[in-house]
């Protein structure tokens, strides 16, 4: 192994933070099996032997939307054949629905950016859904929809964020940030969030007490170095407010986008190197998602060795990524995940949208 490698090795046994060369030489290297084992020590130190999941819903409340990203293929027109948009007692149906399942512990709501909604629709629901199932954790509302919320209705971002977080937003979906990148931004996804706005609505969340999610789209347009300046912007951001709670890389589905015939579809060697590396760069984050519906769920376990110490949750219905061509389940059953974890040789641990634990299986 040559000079390099030994040092970020040394650094990695050491707890010493890796530098913006050391990812881009991490990503140069094809020794996947070492850097398997590093990220798997990092893991180890940080989360033990428990892998957590949920028990959670999602629901998307429309694909109409003005933003129309490239790499998008839930997202359309309102006059398109697809396109549907729900209205509050559509909501509730699903959710009342949903919550018959005593173990349902979360809402997972991500939507397009609608051209007509008030800012007030999106509070109704929230209100309306809280009030009908307190027990429930609303993760809603990426950082886009957010910014989307603040120009539609000329609040603050903080006046948006404080407003959904009274009305019982609990917390948000690390969805949007794509490559928080300028150039590859206004390529792929002009009309939306720029990456300083992305950052921007996290910051505030964060400092008024709402947690939130990252996320990196990557396999598309952007470099190698735009991977790695994306990891330390989340990292920078998470020294500073200390509110993420977990990161999830969404690996770029092409199917029916823009992009689709254009782009080469990751590979697992590369989906299984990026975990690992994400998992090196961000260390100061705790919890690593392999999101199993992007991966698919042989894929996702063999990330638990590269990595990652979450699996997601049963989802229920998934639409965004199966509008791409994701060949996963669009649910699971507890019972498979809890097995696809042991199998592995760790814990299955039910957690809750915060990751306190609510069962060790
Ligand atoms: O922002 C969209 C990604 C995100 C494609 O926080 C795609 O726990 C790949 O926010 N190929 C939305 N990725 C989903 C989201 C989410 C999902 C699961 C868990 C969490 C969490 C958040 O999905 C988008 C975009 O980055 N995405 N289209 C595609 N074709």
């Amino acid at each position: 192994m040559s000079i390099v490698f030994d040092e970020i090795e040394n650094k990695v046994k050491n707890g010493v933070r890796l530098t913006r060369e050391d990812g881009i030489a991490l990503f140069k290297s094809n020794d996947l099996a070492w850097l398997g084992s590093l990220a798997n020590l990092v893991r180890q130190r940080v989360s033990g032997e428990y892998v957590y999941y949920n028990v959670n819903r999602h629901i998307n409340l429309t694909n109409i939307c003005t933003s129309r990203c490239d790499f998008c293929a839930f997202g359309c027109d309102a006059d398109s054949l697809q396109s549907y948009a729900m209205n509050k007692d559509n909501v509730m149906e699903i959710a009342m629905l949903a919550a018959k399942d005593e173990d349902l512990r979360e809402f997972h709501i991500v939507s397009g950016l609608h051209p007509d909604w008030p800012f007030e629709y999106y509070l109704n629901i929230i209100k309306a859904l809280k009030e009908a199932l307190p027990h429930i954790h609303l993760k809603a509302f990426t950082a886009v929809e957010i910014t989307h919320f603040a120009e539609i209705s000329g609040k603050s971002i903080k006046e948006v964020l404080s407003e959904l977080h009274a009305a019982g937003l609990d917390s948000m979906p690390g969805g949007g940030a794509e490559i928080l990148s300028d150039r590859v931004r206004e390529e792929l996804c002009p009309n939306k969030a720029t990456a300083t706005e992305w950052l921007n609505v996290a910051r505030i969340a964060h400092q008024i007490g709402i947690r939130s999610n990252a996320s990196m789209l990557y396999g598309h347009i952007e470099t190698l170095e735009e991977r790695v300046d994306h990891l330390l912007s989340l990292r920078e951001l998470q020294d500073e407010t200390g509110g993420f709670q977990t990161f999830i890389c969404f690996p770029f589905h092409p199917h029916n986008t823009v992009l689709d015939g254009k782009i080469v579809q990751t590979s697992v060697w590369d989906e299984l190197k990026t975990m690992a590396i994400s998992r090196l760069m961000l260390d100061n984050f705790k919890n690593i998602k392999a999101y199993w519906v992007m991966l698919t769920l042989p894929i996702a376990q063999l990330a638990l060795g590269f990595g990652a110490n979450d699996i997601d949750g049963t989802v229920s219905e998934e639409k965004i990524m199966h509008a791409a061509g994701a060949k996963s389940a669009k649910s699971l059953t507890k019972e498979v995940i809890i097995n696809t974890i042991r199998e592995t040789g760790r814990i299955p641990v039910e957690r809750d949208s915060m990751y306190n634990i609510v069962k060790i299986l």
